[in-house]
C-alpha cells in the first residue's frame, strides 16, 4: 500500500474519534426509533448540503450538524459554490462573494412551466464563522468536507472574474451577466490558462486554512465540454500539453488541483465524472452518483469509493407522484424506496466491497428555498439512509415501520418540519 492509500476503514474511521471520545456522550443523544448500535458497516456515513443553490445561515446549519449526529452520521459535506451561487469567503478575491454570492432572482418550478420569481437572494460565510462550525461539529462527531466545484459549475466564478472564462474577460461578459438564475446544467466552464489554475490553487489554500478534513472536494461533475472544444486557444493549450482530448484535459485539470492538495496532506473526493479522461489521482474518493458505474471503474481502480447513487441517495428527488408533492422533481424516491438500498449486496465481490468507503446522501437545493422545505425532503427519509449507513442495508421493513412512530415522534419534538408517511399537510402542499 502506497503512503496515500489506506484501506477505507482505517482512513476515515480516525478522523471522526480523534482526541475526541465522542461516542458515549452522543449515544444519549441519538434519535429513537432507529436502530444504531454497535459498530458502523461504513466508515463514511455522509450527507452533502448544496448551499451554494440556497444560503442557508451558520445556525440552520449548526441545527443540521445536530440532527446528522443523532442519526449517527459523521461527514458533512458542503457544497458551498455552484453555478448559481459563491458561499466562501475568499480573502485574495473579494469579489466571489460580493458579486458570485448574489442573483438578482431564482427559477421557479420545473421544466417547460418554470418561472422567475423576481427575488434577490444571497447570502455567504466568513471564514472566521466556518472555522467556528467546524469546531462545532467536530465536537459532535461530525467532520465537514467542503466542495468547491470545478471547472464546471462555475458560473459565479465567471460573474465576479470573467478573465477565468473561455474566450476572454469580454466574451464571458457578453455570456454571463450574474450568477445563473436559472438551473440545469450550465455551458459555462473555466478555462485552462496557468493563470486560472493558480487562481483556484490560491482558492483551495484558503480552503485549507479554514477547514482541517483530509478530505477536500473538488467537484468535477457535468462540466461541458463544448466551449472547449470550440476555443482555439484552449486547443492550442491542449496540444502544448500532450493532451488527447477534452475529457483528458479536464484530468490534467484536477489532477493540478488534486496534486496541490496532496502538497499540503489533503485527498480530492469528487464526483465520479472526475474519471472520465485519465485518472486524475490515485488517492481520489470517488462519489459516485450516477449509478454503479462510477463505482465499478473507482473499485477497479484501487480507489475508495463513496456510494451516493441518485436513485437511493438524493433526498431532492420527490417523494411520490400525487400532485400536491411541494418538491417535484426527479424520480419518485419514498421513504420505502430509500429502505431498499443495499450498498454492498452480499455478492458483490471482494475487490469491489473493500473499496466501498461509505455511503452518502445528497440534499441538493434548487427547490429547498426555506428551512421547512429542507426538513420535508429530508427527513424522515434520513432515518432510513442513516440505518443503512450505520448497518448495511438493505432495512427489513416491517420492523422499522413499527419502530417508525417513535422516531416520527422524536422529529416532531426537535421541531423538524418532517414529512408525514402518508403525504404533506396542506401546508406543506405547493402552492
Ligand atoms: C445533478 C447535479 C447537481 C444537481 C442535482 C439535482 C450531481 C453530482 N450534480 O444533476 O448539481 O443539483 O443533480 O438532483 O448530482
Amino acid at each position: 500500500m502506497s503512503a496515500v492509500r489506506r484501506s477505507s476503514g482505517e482512513a476515515y474511521r480516525d478522523h471522526g474519534d480523534e482526541g475526541l471520545d465522542t461516542r458515549s456522550a452522543l449515544l444519549d443523544q441519538r434519535a429513537p426509533g432507529l436502530r444504531l448500535d454497535g459498530e458502523p458497516r461504513f466508515a463514511w456515513r455522509g450527507v452533502m448540503l448544496d448551499v451554494a443553490r440556497r444560503f442557508r445561515p451558520i445556525a440552520d446549519l449548526e441545527r443540521f450538524v445536530e440532527l446528522l449526529a443523532a442519526h449517527g452520521l459523521n461527514v458533512l459535506q458542503l457544497h458551498l459554490t455552484d453555478d448559481q451561487g459563491w458561499r466562501f469567503e475568499v480573502r485574495a478575491y473579494p469579489r466571489l462573494t460580493e458579486i458570485g454570492g448574489r442573483r438578482s432572482q431564482s427559477q421557479l418550478g420545473h421544466g417547460p412551466h418554470s418561472t422567475l420569481d423576481g427575488v434577490p437572494h444571497e447570502g455567504s460565510y466568513t471564514q472566521l464563522e466556518l472555522r467556528g462550525l467546524v469546531r462545532f461539529a467536530a465536537e459532535r462527531g461530525i467532520r465537514i468536507v467542503p466542495e468547491i466545484d470545478v471547472p464546471g459549475h462555475a458560473q459565479a466564478i465567471l460573474a465576479a472574474y470573467p478573465e477565468f472564462g473561455v474566450g476572454g474577460a469580454d466574451a464571458v461578459r457578453a455570456r454571463v451577466a450574474e450568477p445563473w438564475t436559472r438551473y440545469g446544467i450550465s455551458d459555462e466552464v473555466l478555462n485552462v490558462e496557468s493563470d486560472t489554475l493558480e487562481f483556484v490553487g490560491t482558492v483551495f489554500d484558503e480552503l485549507c486554512e479554514v477547514f482541517d478534513s483530509e478530505f477536500i472536494g473538488i467537484g468535477g461533475d457535468e462540466a461541458r465540454k463544448r466551449l472547449w472544444r470550440e476555443d482555439a486557444r484552449t486547443q492550442e493549450l491542449m496540444a502544448e500539453r500532450g493532451l488527447a482530448d477534452e475529457e483528458e484535459l479536464q484530468s490534467w485539470f484536477l489532477a493540478q488541483i488534486a496534486d496541490r492538495l496532496r502538497g499540503q496532506g489533503r485527498r480530492v473526493v469528487g464526483w465520479d465524472e472526475m474519471l472520465e479522461g485519465r485518472d486524475p489521482a490515485p488517492d481520489a474518493v470517488v462519489a459516485s452518483w450516477r449509478g454503479p458505474v462510477g463505482a465499478e471503474l473507482g473499485a477497479r481502480l484501487g480507489h475508495d469509493v463513496v456510494l451516493c447513487p441518485d436513485l437511493w441517495t438524493y433526498l431532492d428527488y420527490r417523494q411520490s407522484d400525487a400532485a400536491e408533492e411541494p418538491i417535484p422533481v426527479g424520480t419518485v424516491l419514498s421513504l420505502e424506496d430509500v429502505a431498499t438500498f443495499d450498498p454492498v449486496p452480499a455478492d458483490a465481490p471482494e475487490w469491489y466491497a473493500e473499496r466501498i468507503a461509505g455511503v452518502q446522501a445528497n440534499v441538493w437545493t434548487e427547490h429547498l428555498d426555506t428551512r421547512d422545505r429542507l426538513d420535508y425532503a429530508v427527513f424522515p427519509r434520513l432515518g432510513a439512509f442513516a440505518e443503512i449507513a450505520w448497518n448495511g442495508g438493505p432495512i427489513d421493513w416491517a420492523p422499522f415501520a413499527e419502530r417508525l412512530p417513535d422516531y416520527l415522534a422524536w422529529l416532531e419534538e426537535q421541531g423538524v418540519d418532517f414529512r408525514p408517511v402518508d403525504g404533506p399537510r396542506p401546508d406543506q402542499q405547493r402552492p
